[in-house]
């Protein structure tokens, strides 16, 4: 960070011909450290690329010049992004002589320090400005729109490659930027998914009301995609399509959107209660998501959970005798959508995703605590079908508590230091190298027990009907016999008790038959450990056995197929005569085969389950696991692939 911005100083600071070489510097030092700009260079880093030139649209909308954005995926995954905003300056860079545009994209972070034009980039995650697509491009090509005439500059890797140029006459103004990622870079891929962008876009255009933007994806040209987003209600419709598009069903027909402005800053916040046990609160400070929340956060939740207390006191929902509410017991089954923004924003933490700045509690607390009373009180029956939510949630909570000191005294010691009576737990005792194996199925448990190695490899058999967290309260969770043990050989506790320090093993393994069954029972401990224990998830402590589907044998020698693809290389290879055995499951493992397939970690593949992005792990598991069965179906069609490989 400090390292760009200095970089920037010296570029517009000194005299041209050493600025020239300060460019060529910079630039080059992009390339040869992308990760440091754009956070990677997989999938992630190759879509921060449109986003970091669609900002840059985004900016001058906000600034008031710009109605539409649009961007397009054209064959060999080029992309372009047009706006209609008054365009890139082409006149002359005061000190750098040579045109604005082109220092635009040739000086790193150079996008906000053009002097008079009240231009601010919105600071996020990476905010590196375009010229750093521009290095990571193989080609960019400019055309900008003004003054009647349309110019265009090229660039390769970076580098100038034809100066800016009139190359014909046009009414209209604004910026068309043309870019190929560069697979010299982008090594892993340079292939765009259209749903990534997809929902970054709307993202976008959910955060700037009114603003049209389009995504086409033009690669197969007999199949186009084409999708406009704009919204009206901006993040009050945000709100509304977060539950709508999770399948949930909200409370109150519209979404309560607060706003409000102090001085240079401005705030406002959308919120919409659905009939899930689950809370959703995304928070944006000038369109970056900070997704470790912040001051602006930490001001909602004081508001949200005052307002609930002293209207309830006023309204006598809550009786004299009873207990304050929780701002857990507030929140249940909200979605809530925080925006802010302001002149100075300051990201703080080691991904830069909270806000900092501290004048925005009082802010937001302010306003929301003020308009929303206000709003409870004109509209009693909202408030009615929400407050009897909430006092449903404390009385949960206070029955979690009564179940959990009950568990704790039956352990005995308030250490919670009873395993589990159906844990056969292994002689390591040190967490680092320990491993357990939760399996599906008495015998398959035992079969794992046989096979595995006892030293560092704990096995943990489930069986029957596993709860699905998705449609239960905490009190239900804590107190279900099928989790207990799961928490009780994790070693964690879960909620109040929750405690990463203690867990025992630091590789979970999921165990389960590569059937409908199989992936229905993971799908239901996922959705557990990513409600109740994320920090396993986040960590990276979570992962999945791939048992093989097939051996191949022939004669004495045996080979296993994890996949048809590979059962049929290993049909060709091993030639005529094979005996192909499918295995239906784990059960039809010995233990020999069990250990050698998936268990051994010299031959083994488990596969890690990382939390990409939590908002879209949380729709699949609500989608997955909620009620209503047409949202299911959908999405089932649409990711039956992701959702076989648990790409939550
Ligand atoms: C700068 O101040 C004077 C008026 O124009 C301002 C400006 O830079 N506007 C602007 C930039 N509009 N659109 C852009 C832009 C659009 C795209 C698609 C990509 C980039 C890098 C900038």
């Amino acid at each position: 960070m400090d390292e760009q911005e200095l970089q920037l100083n010296t570029a517009v600071t000194e005299t041209y011909d050493e600025d020239s070489i300060q460019v060529l510097e910079g630039l080059q030092a992009v390339r040869k450290r992308p990760g440091m700009y754009i956070g990677s260079t997989g999938p992630r880093g190759l879509h921060h690329l449109v986003y970091e030139i669609v900002d840059n649209a985004i900016d001058e909308a906000l600034a008031g010049f710009c109605t539409q954005v649009n961007v397009q995926i054209l064959p060999g995954d080029i992309i372009t992004v047009r706006d209609n905003g008054r365009g890139i300056p082409v006149g002359m860079h005061d000190k750098m002589g040579i045109p604005a545009v082109t220092v635009v994209l040739t000086v790193l972070h150079a996008g906000g320090k053009f002097g008079g034009s009240g231009y601010k980039v919105s600071g996020g995650l990476h905010g590196v400005g375009s010229s750093v697509v521009n290095a990571l491009s193989e080609w960019l090509e400019v055309e900008v729109s003004q003054d009647g005439k349309v110019h265009r500059q090229r660039f390769a890797r970076g580098d100038i490659a034809t100066e800016l140029e009139v190359v014909g006459e046009t009414d209209q103004t604004g910026t068309l930027i043309t870019f190929k990622p560069d697979p010299e870079v982008f090594t892993e891929t340079t292939v765009f998914e259209f749903e990534i962008l997809e929902r970054r876009l709307r993202e976008s255009a959910f955060l700037n009301a009114g603003l049209r933007i389009t995504l086409d994806d033009l690669r197969i040209e007999a199949e186009p995609i084409q999708k406009e987003f704009c919204f009206v209600g901006g993040i009050a419709s945000f709100a509304e399509f977060l539950n709508n598009n999770r399948g949930l069903t909200p409370l109150h027909d519209e979404a309560i959107h607060l706003t409000t402005v102090v001085g240079d800053k401005s705030a406002e916040v959308a919120l919409q209660y659905n009939d899930s046990y689950n809370e959703l609160l995304l928070s944006f400070a000038n369109n970056v998501n900070t997704s470790d929340g912040g001051t602006h956060v930490n001001g909602f939740k004081l508001a949200l959970t005052r307002v609930f207390n002293d209207y309830g006191r006023k309204f006598k929902y809550l009786k004299d005798n009873d207990k304050n509410l929780s701002g857990d017991d507030v929140r249940e089954g909200l979605t809530a959508v925080i925006s802010v923004k302001l002149t100075d924003a300051q990201f703080e933490g080691q991904t830069k995703g909270k806000l900092g700045n501290t004048d925005m509690t009082k802010i937001v607390s302010d306003m929301v605590y003020a308009k929303l009373m206000t709003h409870f009180e004109e509209n009693p029956s909202v408030a009615k079908a929400i407050f009897s939510k909430a006092l449903d949630a404390s009385r949960a909570r206070e029955a979690a508590r009564k179940a959990r000191d009950l568990a704790r005294k039956k352990a005995g010691t308030g250490e919670g230091g009873a395993l589990p009576g159906k844990l056969q737990d292994c002689t390591e005792k040190n967490p680092e190298v320990t491993e357990l194996y939760i399996v599906e199925g008495d015998s398959a448990g035992g079969t794992a027990k046989k096979g595995r190695d006892p030293r560092y490899q704990a096995i943990l058999p489930l069986w029957g009907k596993m709860l699905n967290v998705e449609k239960a309260r905490l009190d239900k969770v804590i107190g279900n016999e099928k989790l207990i043990p799961v928490v009780l050989a994790l070693g964690t506790g879960i909620d109040e008790d929750f405690n990463i320090e203690k867990l025992r093993y630091h590789k979970v393994i999921i165990m389960a038959d590569a059937d409908v069954d199989g992936a229905h029972i993971r799908t239901l401990l996922l959705t557990f450990f990513f409600r109740y224990l994320r920090p396993l998830v986040e960590e990276g402590y979570i992962y999945i056995a791939q048992p093989p589907l097939y051996r191949v044998s022939r004669g004495r020698k045996h080979h296993y197929a994890f996949s048809d693809a590979e059962r049929d290389a290993l049909l060709a290879e091993m030639g005529e005569g094979c005996d192909i055995q499918r295995y239906k499951g784990l059960g039809e493992m010995d233990a020999d085969q069990i250990w050698e397939t998936t268990m051994d970690p010299s031959f083994r593949t488990i596969l890690r389950v990382t939390l990409e992005d939590a908002i879209a792990a949380d729709e699949t598991f609500s989608i997955l696991m909620g009620d209503k069965v047409e949202p299911r179906r959908e999405f089932i069609e649409q990711n039956a692939k992701k959702v076989k490989n648990l790409d939550i």
